[in-house]
């Protein structure tokens, strides 16, 4: 957890001295963990809580597997930041011509290619047309994003470009589903305005997290991440995970919800009130000047900068001005992206637009490099830009077009998200 990383800095440095301060040694704003600003003391011990079990590290006793990815949240998202490669999911599925199947009775979508002693894990089939590599992304905000009324989601959303600049974000919409419905309905029993999410748009929901927009609040995300990612029984998702290819069902002997409906609040209380990740030198001229090319070249018109929060029941998330990079709509990224694999609401080539705050400060927890897009396949901002087709084809012309000088401040501005 990140009081782990910083606290053993720090006592190195404690036993070294003084001099080793200098380099490598993160600052109060390149520390991505922390409460938001402006939280009562209860509060603030929910928040801690949950991080205690977000970075709990759970055995085959506790329920783990008996198949699965990782043993906790924090193994794949270090400091609440973006995971290393290393730690990327594995999705697959295959092309049936008139849809896209998930290749549920070979144990797909999700790869869990760990299992408990004795217990097949799974391999990727090799009936698989696609197969997509999902690096964790970071933590931290995401109480803002959730906390944005569906509306503003509608509003912001062009599926036919009526204002015809070759962008048209699209809702991810997503077919009910008990796990929705529940998730929606648990969250709504605590919200002042129930309705703010969960609107329903053709009959579907509007999905706002994972890559891919799969799931409608961090409820659901969280409870999908125990489930799919740790083998993890709750109250929303109560039979165990199995690899289907393994015969008879075998159960772990664990009995079932295996994680409390506490312990999934507090997890969600948590990243709900992770700060936003602060920005360096946003006064600078360059930056400014780099924000500027940022909107005139159509980053922003993804990348929106500027959103705000409906009613909460958390004060500090009411009705509040933040600056997310995102709008958390799906886009057609053109054959760069394509990894052949569709999921929800999104097709093979379609992504949500990643909140840019902090994408900066990411290398630092990836071990000194970035590793950027939703595989890590970039390595810089530039590469990043490159690969952008699509709806995105005509901004990754415009930063080729820029002069060097507009160039370096598009840079530098990136560089203090
Ligand atoms: C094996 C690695 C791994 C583990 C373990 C894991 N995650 Fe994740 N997490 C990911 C990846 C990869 C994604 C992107 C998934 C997607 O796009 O659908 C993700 C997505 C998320 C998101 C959505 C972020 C966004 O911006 O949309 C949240 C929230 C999250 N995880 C929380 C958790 C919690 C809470 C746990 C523990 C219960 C957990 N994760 C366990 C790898 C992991
Ligand atoms: C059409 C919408 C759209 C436009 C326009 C757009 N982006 Fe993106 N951007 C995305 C999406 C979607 C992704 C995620 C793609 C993926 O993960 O494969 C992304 C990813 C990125 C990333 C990597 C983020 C991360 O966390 O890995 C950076 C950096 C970035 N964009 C910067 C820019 C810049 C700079 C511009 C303008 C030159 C721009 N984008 C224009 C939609 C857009
Ligand atoms: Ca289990
Ligand atoms: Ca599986
Ligand atoms: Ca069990």
């Amino acid at each position: 957890m990140k009081l782990g990383t910083v606290g053993l800095m720090l006592i190195a440095i404690a036993s070294t001295g003084c001099d080793a301060l200098a380099p490598g040694v993160p600052t109060d704003d390149e520390v991505l963990a922390g409460t938001i600003e402006g939280m009562t003391a209860s509060q603030v011990g929910q928040h801690l809580a949950g991080d205690e079990e977000f970075a709990r590290v759970l055995g085959f006793a506790d329920g783990l597997g008996p198949i699965f990815v990782a043993a906790s949240c924090e193994q794949c998202h270090v400091g609440d930041a973006k995971g290393h490669p290393s730690f990327n999911l594995t999705r697959f599925g295959r092309d049936v011509g008139d849809r896209f199947d998930p290749m549920i009775s070979f144990g797909g979508p999700q790869l869990q290619h760990r299992a408990a002693p004795g217990y097949p894990a799974e391999v990727v089939p090799a009936e698989a047309t696609g197969v997509t590599r999902l690096t964790p992304p970071a933590v931290t905000g995401l109480g803002y994003l959730d906390a944005v009324d569906d509306t503003t989601l509608i509003r912001l959303s062009d599926p036919d470009d009526a204002d015809g600049d070759g962008i048209s974000g699209r809702l991810a919409l997503l077919d009910p589903s008990e796990l929705i419905e529940s998730s929606l309905a648990l969250e709504a029993s605590q919200s002042p305005t129930p309705g703010s999410q969960g609107t329903r748009v053709d009959g579907r929901f509007i999905g706002r997290f994972g890559k891919k927009a799969l799931t409608v609040n961090l409820l659901h995300q969280t409870v999908g991440a125990y489930h799919q990612d740790m083998g993890l029984t709750t109250d929303l998702l109560t039979e165990d995970l199995v690899n289907p290819l393994a015969g008879a069902r075998a159960s772990d002997g664990v009995a079932d919800p295996e994680i409390s409906s506490g312990v999934v609040a507090n997890v969600v209380f948590y990243l709900k009130t992770l700060r936003v990740p602060p920005r360096r030198n946003a006064d600078d001229a360059d930056v400014r000047a780099g924000e500027a090319v940022f909107e005139e070249i159509g980053c922003a018109s993804c990348h929106v900068p500027t959103l705000r929060t409906g009613r909460s029941n958390l004060a500090v998330l009411d009705r509040v001005e933040f600056h997310p990079y995102t709008d958390l709509l799906l886009h057609d990224m053109g054959p760069e992206l394509d990894d052949g694999y569709a999921e929800g609401g999104a097709g093979t080539a379609e992504w949500r637009t990643p909140p840019l705050w902090g994408v900066s400060l990411q290398e630092r927890f990836q071990g000194g490099q970035a590793f950027l897009l939703h595989d890590g396949r970039a390595r810089s901002f530039e590469e990043a830009i490159e690969f952008h087709g699509g709806e995105g084809a005509a901004s990754r012309e415009g930063f080729r077009a820029l002069s060097p000088e507009d160039r370096v401040r598009l840079l530098r501005f990136l560089e203090s998200l």
